[in-house]
Formats: structure tokens, C-alpha cells, sequence
């Protein structure tokens, strides 16, 4: 008999195919309060769950008692209890590889549209406001040759870095746990404190996955370290910037602008001071959302709740120590 898995993210038509040619499909439309009752009935059986989004904490898993494998279609975990799923020895597989150049990209897009202040411009030419050769007031700054200094220097950081040396001119500095030579070698980055990250960034990249030690470590204190130029893009996980904190320095010009991709809360609370300011940029989470990386994060996670399942397991488990 085949496994009895629970999907709750709709899957392209070939990839859903390869599901239900390994395992019993329940599918059922995401995680939320809404469908509850649903989610939990079809847990009752499930050995595998693939998805994204949704809370998946201790009680939840209660709810799973013949759970062996969680894949979940993002690189992020923080929405899932790993220290619960490694203590019922079950793995949970994530995509850390497909997405890294997209993210990349839009990390770069949010430098490129506060700086040049794109989106605001681009509004006030629809809005028949260019009615003349343009003046200061459509200014933007520079990105090309103003220093970056990324937090968070993992594959994403790395692809950040290799854009900014090469494609902008600009100086890396980065801050992380461990030295990352390859950065140093390839791209002149120098590692260095927090405080003199803030000092010295003009493009402050926060890049940094969500959990106890990252929970607003840029809150006001940070932000009152940086230049009252520097713009801060967090392209990571929304609560590693106390929102509020962020959104006082930018009424007050402690920083010159934001561009954002996600939030402490998501979707973002439509009366947010943060979208009525001229100077954030805010994204829907759209880090890796194209057409390619999409099916390529979602394919990744199918091949990966089949190699769970079958015990199988070579990369992209978040818990390893559950396989031996
Ligand atoms: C996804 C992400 O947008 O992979 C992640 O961790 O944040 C994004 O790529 C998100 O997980 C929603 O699917």
C-alpha cells in the first residue's frame, strides 16, 4: 500500500502526478483556522505533510501520529517545532538551494527601487505629475560604489555579495557567527562587529532566518547606530526588525528609507504606517516568487518528502541527526 501523505499547497499538474505516483494524496487547501477541522481529520492518517505557510507546532503534531516526514516548499522554518519533530525522530526537509539567486535578485531590486526611489517616482508619472524636465524633488542616491554590509551570510548573503562587488562596485562588509573566506577571497567582503556594520553601511541587507537569537537583534538601539542616510532592506524574516522601532526611525530620520519584503505581521495590517511612507518600499514576500524557482522549490520539496519517505535522505534536511 502506498503512503498516505497530506498536501496543502497546490502543486503544478506534473508534480502532483509524481506525488500520486508514490503515495495515497489528501490534498487540502493550506494550513488555516478556516479549515481546521479538515486539517486535522486528514492528519489522523498522514505519514508525510508537504506544503508551505501554516503553524506547525507540538499540538498540531499531536494530532499526526503516524508522521514520518515533513517537507516543507520554502527554505525558512520557523514556523515549524523542529525540537518536536527531532524528538519523534521525524525529518523535516527544506529547499535551501533553488531559491538563493532569486532572492538575490530581490534583495537587489529593494536596494535599487529605495535609492532610486522607483516606485514612488514611477506612481507620480502615472499620476500626470511629469509635466516638466524633472528637479531634485524626483532625485534619488546612488547605489553603485556605497557600502553593503549584509547580516546574514549564508548562501543568499553570498549571492548578495557576488551582485554588489562585481555587478555595483560596491565595498562588502558583513557581519555572521563564522568567518566565510570564500566572501573575503571572491568578493573583498570584511567580516565585522554589528555595531560597526551599522556605522559604516549605506545599504544595511538583513538576511537572517527568524528564532530566539535573531528576534528583533535591529530594534532601536541598532537603528540609532546607522547613518541617517543608510537604507535597511530586510528581505529575511520580518520580526528580526522590531517594526515598530523601524518605523519610528524612519518618521524621525535616524534612516533615510526601507525597502521591505516582509513583516512582523503577513500579510501587513493594510493602516501599517509603514505603507503611507514615500520612502519604504514594502513587497508582498515575493523573495522567491517567480515562475521558475516556484517549480523549482516545489519540485525540490516533492523529490525530497519521496527521499524521506523512503529513507532515502542525502541533502536538505534541517534535523540530520534524525536519519541515523
Ligand atoms: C517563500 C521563503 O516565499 O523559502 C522561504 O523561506 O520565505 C519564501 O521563499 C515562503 O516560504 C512562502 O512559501
Amino acid at each position: 500500500m502506498k503512503p498516505s501523505i497530506v498536501l496543502y499547497k497546490k502543486l503544478p499538474a506534473d508534480l502532483r502526478q509524481r506525488l500520486d505516483q508514490h503515495f495515497t494524496v489528501t490534498e487540502i487547501d493550506g494550513l488555516t483556522s478556516e479549515n481546521h477541522a479538515q486539517v486535522l481529520d486528514a492528519l489522523q492518517q498522514a505519514e508525510g505533510l508537504i506544503g508551505s505557510g501554516g503553524k506547525v507546532d507540538k499540538e498540531f503534531l499531536a494530532h499526526a501520529p503516524r508522521l514520518r516526514a515533513v517537507s516543507t516548499i520554502s527554505v525558512g522554518y520557523d514556523n515549524f517545532d523542529v525540537d518536536e519533530l527531532t524528538r519523534r525522530k521525524i525529518p523535516l526537509m527544506h529547499t535551501p538551494t533553488v531559491l538563493t539567486e532569486t532572492v538575490a535578485d530581490t534583495l537587489m531590486s529593494l536596494m535599487l527601487a529605495s535609492a532610486r526611489r522607483i516606485v514612488e517616482v514611477a506612481e507620480r508619472v502615472k499620476a500626470g505629475e511629469w509635466q516638466s524636465s524633472i528637479g531634485p524633488d524626483w532625485y534619488g542616491v546612488d547605489v553603485h560604489h556605497k557600502t553593503i554590509g549584509i547580516l546574514g551570510m549564508g548562501r543568499i548573503g553570498m549571492a548578495l555579495a557576488q551582485r554588489a562587488h562585481f555587478g555595483f562596485s560596491m565595498p562588502v562588509l558583513y557581519n555572521a557567527r563564522r568567518e566565510h573566506l570564500d566572501a573575503e577571497k571572491r568578493f573583498n567582503a570584511r567580516r565585522c562587529d554589528l555595531d560597526t556594520l551599522l556605522a559604516e553601511s549605506d545599504f544595511l541587507c538583513v538576511i537572517l532566518p527568524m528564532n530566539d537569537e535573531t528576534y528583533h537583534m535591529i530594534s532601536r538601539e541598532q537603528l540609532a547606530k546607522m547613518k541617517s542616510s543608510a537604507i535597511l532592506i530586510n528581505a529575511g524574516r520580518g520580526p528580526v526588525v522590531d517594526e515598530e522601532a523601524l518605523i519610528a526611525a524612519l518618521k524621525d530620520g535616524t534612516i533615510h528609507a526601507a525597502g521591505l519584503d516582509v513583516f512582523e505581521q503577513e500579510p501587513v495590517a493594510v493602516d501599517s504606517p509603514l505603507l503611507s511612507m514615500p520612502n519604504v518600499v514594502a513587497l508582498p514576500h515575493i523573495g522567491s516568487a517567480t515562475h521558475e524557482t516556484r517549480y523549482g522549490m516545489a519540485a525540490c520539496a516533492v523529490d525530497n518528502l519521496i527521499a524521506a519517505l523512503t529513507g532515502d535522505v542525502k541533502e536538505n534536511c534541517v534535523n540530520p541527526q534524525v536519519l541515523k
